[in-house]
């Protein structure tokens, strides 16, 4: 089967996408005819020079708001957009297979209409972080997408793209949503977890490597997280936490510098540090081997990062670790499920900083339980350890949305509902607590406390040209 894999906007820019590059090989050695296309990149590029760069953090409003998109962004990207949709619609391909973001939906869904309007036989298919049933389901019984790949794609595309090049059946199958005959959705079971040692390499020849931001590889360690927070998304879609073996790990960044020349890693991990054994042999591994690397990724405050270890981190090139604080409320950080105290916390911020490894800071703002004086302890914490502390990002106020806990059971956590039990969000896209003490005003006046803290403390915190432009998503994604 000739099929398209197609990356559109708003994905971030700084380096080529990982998970088109997985799904492509693992297609091309089923024996399938893959050509990848980064439309996202090519149109950042095209679009540089003009007044606001929409690639930004600060703008996702304008890919990610279905209204906002089509009333500004669409018209201004139209034309571009059209002529690389219109490649495809040429070229004969039989499938085309799309990954899908929250910040990328509604391109997708303009593309997936387009093409389907010119090429009526084609089959389109989602894969991606924001393919949930809940958020498909339209799309797939309007007859936007013919089928959407459910979590990791490894396995089910090969099977998927087979089934669909005979004609076969695809509803029922294993980690694929798809139509029903009386037009449904109907979702497969789920699939076992992939491991991905057992994968061939990612490769990265599909991309033109000097498009994007900066000259880096995406590398993915581990899959999924041993943590449960009761905010993230990211636990339901890699489940459970599998680290790669560490020489498979050695080979991949081998691979990354003889055949494409880079030396600089950025890590596509929800933590590096889910199992520390593994990770030390990867340090010792790169330093064996002389791999002079850069990286770095994210990581939770775990007492077994000792000096030693880190030490080994900071040899083995990793430049710094992004840590989930989220509070400096114990109480907070227990409703959260977060498992690490405020000590522990701050004892492994300082020794990582001492290591020479810079020090990334999340935090998060107006957690649900989260008082006036509890938020005050967050910015206590920052004015005690600031002089170990590189960068705090302030992200935006806390959304709710699909995938968390706390979306899934809002009045666990005195979240106000409406009568089937489902979010409450105002005109704004904020949710509050049903005590009415915890609103979107709430949240935004404590953002604005702790970016001012930060300024105080002469801490670089981000992101800092969203100051002005606290935007929040008719979903309530406040980010
Ligand atoms: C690295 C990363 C970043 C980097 C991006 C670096 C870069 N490449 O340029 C940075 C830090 C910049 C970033 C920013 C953001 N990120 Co981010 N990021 C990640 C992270 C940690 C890894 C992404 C990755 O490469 N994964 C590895 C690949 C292999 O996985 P994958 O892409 O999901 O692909 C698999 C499947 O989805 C599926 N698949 C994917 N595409 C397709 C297509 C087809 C056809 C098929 C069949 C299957 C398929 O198969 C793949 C292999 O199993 C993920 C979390 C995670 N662990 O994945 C979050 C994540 C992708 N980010 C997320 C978010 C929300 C953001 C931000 C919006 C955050 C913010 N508010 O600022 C921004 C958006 C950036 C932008 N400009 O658009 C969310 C996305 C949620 C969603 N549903 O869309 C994630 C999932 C984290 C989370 N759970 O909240 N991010
Ligand atoms: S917030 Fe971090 S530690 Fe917690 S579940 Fe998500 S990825 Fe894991």
């Amino acid at each position: 089967m000739r099929i398209a894999l197609v990356m559109l906007p708003c994905w971030s820019v700084f380096t080529p996408p990982l998970g088109l590059s997985y799904i492509a090989r693992i297609l091309r050695q089923e024996g399938q005819s893959v050509t990848v296309f980064d439309f996202n990149a090519r149109l950042w590029r095209a679009m540089q020079g003009q007044d606001e760069d929409w690639w930004d953090f600060a703008q996702y409003e304008h890919w990610q708001n279905s209204q906002i998109f089509e009333e500004q962004t669409l018209p201004a990207i139209k034309p571009l957009l059209d002529s690389l949709l219109k490649e495809i619609a040429s070229r004969g391909f039989e499938a085309v297979g799309f990954s899908v973001f929250h910040t990328s939906a509604p391109c997708v869904r303009y593309a997936s209409k387009m093409l389907k309007a010119t090429c009526p036989k084609m089959k389109i298919v989602w894969g991606g972080p924001a393919c949930t049933p809940q958020w498909v389901k339209e799309d797939l019984e309007d007859g936007t997408v013919d089928a959407v790949v459910l979590g990791e794609g490894e396995a089910t595309a090969p099977e998927l793209f087979n089934a669909l090049a005979k004609g076969a059946s695809i509803s029922s199958m294993a980690g694929v949503a798809a139509r029903g005959a009386d037009g449904k959705m109907i979702c497969g079971k789920k699939r076992p977890p992939v491991l991905a040692h057992e994968l061939p390499l990612p490769q990265f020849d599909d991309y033109d490597l000097s498009l994007y931001q900066f000259f880096q590889l995406p590398i993915m360690m581990s899959r999924g997280c041993t943590g449960s927070c009761t905010f993230c998304q990211e636990t339901v879609f890699f489940k459970p936490y599998r680290m790669r073996p560490a020489a498979h790990i050695a080979e991949e960044i081998e691979q990354g510098i003889k055949k494409y020349g880079i030396k600089d890693f950025s890590t596509c991990d929800s933590l590096l540090n889910g199992n520390h054994k593994i990770l030390e042999q990867v340090a010792d591994l790169i330093c064996e081997r002389r791999l002079d690397i850069a990286w770095g990724g994210y990581a939770r405050l775990d007492p077994r990062l000792t000096v030693e270890l880190l030490g080994k981190l900071q040899k083995a090139g990793c430049k710094w670790l992004s840590f989930g604080l989220e509070s400096g409320s114990q109480k907070v950080l227990d409703l959260m499920n977060k498992g690490i105290s405020i000590e522990q916390a701050a004892k492994t911020i300082r020794v990582t900083f001492e290591a020479g490894i810079e020090t990334h800071i999340n935090l998060i703002v107006g957690f649900p339980g989260e008082t006036e004086s509890d938020f005050d302890m967050t910015l206590d914490f920052l004015s005690r350890n600031w002089q170990f502390i590189s960068l705090v990002n302030t992200g935006e106020t806390l959304g709710v949305g699909p995938g968390m806990t706390l979306f899934e059971k809002p009045k666990a956590f005195g979240i106000l509902t409406d009568k089937q039990g489902q979010v409450l969000y105002d005109i704004n896209g904020g949710w509050m607590t049903k005590d009415g003490s915890n609103t979107l005003a709430v949240r935004r006046f404590r953002l604005k406390k702790l970016r001012r803290l930060c300024r105080d403390l002469g801490l670089q915190w981000n992101p800092e040209s969203r100051e002005q432009a606290l935007s929040v998503t008719p979903n309530g994604g406040e980010q």
